[in-house]
This record gives C-alpha cells, sequence and structure tokens, in this order.
C-alpha cells in the first residue's frame, strides 16, 4: 500500500499560523504570511545554538513527587518532539509562539502553544461530553482546561481483538472509553495474565504519560468499540500541570487518612495524581445496592450514611425499605466491600449535608491500595459482628455479600 507522507512539522506549522490568525484576525492573510514565516525563520536562527544545558529525561517510575515536578518542568521546555500520530507542538512551533508573542504586547500573559485541535460534529461533541463526565482525571479542571481537552480528542473505532496498548511501548494518547469492553493483560517474567476489565466506561492508557514510563500493560478489546484519544502534549501539558496543582491540595488531607498511613508518600502521591473530587448534595445516592461497583470513595468532607434494603419491610410503593446500618465521616472510606469481594454493591451510600468525596476507579485501587488491603479486609470482617450487634440475631436485611 503506498502512503502519502506528511512531512514532519508541517501540519503543527500551518495550525501554528492558523491559530494566530484566529486570534490576531489579521485584515490581509498573504501580508500576514509573509511577515509570520519571516518571523519564524529569524527564530529559527536564533535558536540553533544549542541550550547550555540539555534538559535531563528519567525514565524512573519511582521518583519522588519533588524529583517528578523537576522532571516536568523541563521536558515541557523542550521534549515534545516526538512523532506522534496526532498533531504535536514541535520545538520549532514553541519559537512560533514566543516570536508571534511579540506580535501581540497587548495581550496578557498566557500559554501560546499551538493546540491540538480535532473538530467535531456536535453529534460527536455530545457523546463525547457523555463519555467523558465522569472521568476523574478531568474533574479537577477548570472550564477552560477542560475545554481545550475535549477539542483535543479524536474518535478512535476499535475492532475486536485490536490491541489499543502494549505493555512496553512509549506512551503515545490517553483514552476515554465511549463504548466496548476491553481486557487488561499483564506480562510478569514470561507469563501473562488477565488483571480485570473494562466495561463500556473508564479510561487507561495515563500511567506512561504520567511518569514517562513503558506502558505498564496491555489493552485489547474483547468486541468492537469506540474510544476518544487524548494526545500525549495535551495530557501533559493540562492533566499533568494540574496535577501538580491536586498534590498541593490534597497532599495533607491524603496524609490524615487513617487507612493510608502505612503507605510511602511516593504512593500517597501517586493516589492523588490519579483521584478525583466529586461533590454530593443533601439526599444524593452515591452507591446503589445490587449495581456493580466501579469506583472507591473517601469522605473529604461531610457525612454518609449506608442504607441496606430491609426483605420484608415494603414502602407505600412496593419497594424493600431502606434502613440505616452505618454513617462514615471525614477521612473515612466506603464502597471497598464490592471491590474486594468483587459482587455486587452490599448497601446504598447517601450524602448527608453537603459531601466532597475522593474517588477512586476500581483498576487505581487495585493497583495502589494493595498495602492497605489487610487493614479493609479485618474491617470488613468486623461487619457481620457489627450487623448482629445493630439488630440481634433477627436480621431481616437483604443479603449483604459478605
Ligand atoms: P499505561 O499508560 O501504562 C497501560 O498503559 C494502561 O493500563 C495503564 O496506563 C493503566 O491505565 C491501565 N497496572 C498497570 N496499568 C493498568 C492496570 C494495572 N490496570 C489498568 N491499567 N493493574 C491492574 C489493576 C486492576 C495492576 C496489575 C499488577
Ligand atoms: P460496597 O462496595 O458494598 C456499599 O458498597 C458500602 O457500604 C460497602 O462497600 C461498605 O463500604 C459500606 N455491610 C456492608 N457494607 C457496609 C457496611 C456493612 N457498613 C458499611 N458499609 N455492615 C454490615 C451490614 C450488612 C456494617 C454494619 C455496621
Amino acid at each position: 500500500m503506498s502512503h502519502i507522507r506528511i512531512p514532519p512539522g508541517l501540519t503543527e506549522l500551518l495550525q501554528g499560523y492558523t491559530v494566530q490568525v484566529l486570534r490576531q484576525r489579521p485584515p490581509d492573510l498573504i501580508d500576514f504570511a509573509v511577515d509570520y514565516f519571516t518571523r519564524l525563520r529569524e527564530a529559527r536562527a536564533l535558536a540553533s545554538s544549542p541550550p547550555a544545558t540539555p534538559p535531563s529525561f528519567s525514565q524512573d517510575p519511582e521518583l519522588g513527587p519533588g524529583l517528578e515536578d523537576a522532571k516536568l518542568e523541563s521536558e515541557t521546555d523542550e521534549d515534545e518532539d516526538e512523532d506522534l500520530d496526532v498533531p504535536v507542538p514541535s520545538r520549532y512551533d514553541r519559537r512560533v509562539s514566543v516570536c508571534a508573542e511579540a506580535y501581540n504586547p497587548d495581550e496578557e500573559e498566557e500559554d501560546t502553544d499551538p493546540r491540538v485541535i480535532h473538530p467535531k460534529t456536535d453529534e460527536q461533541r455530545c457523546r463525547l461530553q457523555e463519555a467523558c463526565k465522569d472521568i476523574l482525571l478531568f474533574k479537577n479542571l477548570d472550564q477552560e482546561q477542560l475545554s481545550q481537552v475535549l477539542d483535543a480528542m479524536f474518535e478512535r473505532a476499535v475492532k475486536v481483538d485490536e490491541h489499543v496498548i502494549d505493555q512496553g511501548d512509549d506512551g503515545d494518547n490517553f483514552y476515554v472509553i465511549e463504548r466496548g469492553t476491553y481486557d487488561i493483560l499483564v506480562t510478569k517474567d514470561n507469563q501473562t495474565r488477565s488483571v480485570g476489565q473494562y466495561d463500556n466506561r473508564g479510561s487507561f492508557g495515563e500511567l506512561a504519560l504520567m511518569y514517562n514510563t513503558p506502558r505498564a500493560a496491555t489493552i485489547i478489546a474483547t468486541s468492537e468499540g469506540s474510544l476518544w484519544g487524548l494526545d500525549r502534549v495535551t495530557f501533559r501539558r493540562i492533566i499533568v500541570k494540574n496535577n501538580a496543582k491536586k498534590r498541593k491540595m490534597f497532599e495533607s488531607f491524603i496524609e490524615s487518612v487513617p487507612l493510608l498511613k502505612s503507605l510511602e508518600v511516593s504512593e500517597r502521591m501517586k493516589i492523588v495524581d490519579v483521584i478525583g473530587e466529586k461533590n454530593y448534595k443533601d439526599g444524593d445516592r452515591i452507591i446503589t445496592q445490587g449495581e456493580k461497583a466501579d469506583s472507591f470513595y473517601i469522605i473529604e468532607s461531610g457525612e454518609v450514611k449506608i442504607l441496606i434494603r430491609s426483605k420484608t419491610k415494603t414502602n407505600k410503593d412496593g419497594a424493600n425499605q431502606e434502613v440505616e446500618i452505618a454513617r462514615c465521616h471525614k477521612g473515612q472510606y466506603f464502597g471497598e466491600l464490592a471491590l474486594v469481594t468483587n459482587k455486587p454493591r452490599a448497601a446504598s451510600a447517601y450524602a448527608v449535608g453537603d459531601v466532597k468525596c475522593l474517588v477512586m476507579d476500581v483498576q487505581a485501587f487495585e493497583r495502589l491500595l494493595g498495602p492497605c488491603m489487610d487493614i479493609m479486609k479485618r474491617n470488613i470482617s468486623h461487619y457481620q459482628d457489627q450487623l448482629v450487634k445493630l439488630f440481634g440475631s433477627s436480621m431481616d436485611l437483604m443479603e449483604p455479600g459478605l
């Protein structure tokens, strides 16, 4: 098959020009182009002298948070010119922004890197918004950041058995699932085993982009499906930068959570990197008894009540009445039981007043909370005793699945 090869840098070059045209709305596009590309050539000549200290590019996944941040700084400056299949701003383009900025001195100081934009129909935009509404990594973004992320995302159809990601590869994109089921495979000591699945929701591919590590798992479509991709550069520019803010916001709270006390500082920071904050109003149902589980919750503020349906008592409408069995407060967790037992939710959880929770998906829960598993299992083993204390032996509650 013959391919028309797009020269490296062409897309970025034209994109940089287009962005400046849209921003500055010049009266004559050709005059503006001559001026723009002349300045660009001058800037390139200036830039061709090598930098005094070449940026270092560490591959160590275990770097502490401080080191990780330092690495990010140098990398965002110079290292983003890899050969990706989506438009990537190159070093060359960075100079475009610098010189173009001098062109418009009134502009406020802002990030002028060319944006990656994949145009979408209204229908695609709707589907994209729906697929992204529960994505934890997007939860702390402001409106502008979120709209840049959505603009940059592109749709990818996948076939059964297609490898979306192969363990060991370099990371190119982060993916949000719109549709389809996917297997997560990990190969260790020459043995490949399935460690989990995605079922029509969730996201994957963030680790290689966040920590500059090879892909940690293989993701294979087990049905036909559809994904939304976000390129590495946009991911790093927005999500990874935002993680620095998240670390500041949640570091001291996460340190105070009793369950997480046994973790190393770097392990706690990895939790912060992947959690999302969700807000609930009084009476909102956070977890529904009987549903399939895919998240774990830590209460950041407010109170949550846990209710189980009674086997015998029914409401006016015939539904089983719910009985309160527990309350959880700031620093406590819930929603672990179904993830540990691999069963449906054993109870429902409701917000009492305004509630803020930090939420983690099941894959992060399994990957990061292994060291806390004993504590959780011990607490689960006490649920049954607590239940007997609360209700005596005459329990008429729906099977909680303990
Ligand atoms: P990535 O960029 O490394 C593979 O590419 C993706 O698989 C990874 O990001 C995660 O988004 C996703 N361990 C590592 N990566 C996982 C895991 C996982 N699950 C999903 N991914 N574990 C499985 C936990 C259920 C731990 C296995 C030992
Ligand atoms: P989940 O994933 O099953 C409901 O979703 C959550 O409620 C559950 O995890 C626990 O985190 C939390 N029994 C079952 N779930 C409980 C209980 C509980 N207490 C809190 N949860 N108890 C025994 C009653 C069957 C405790 C009674 C005091």
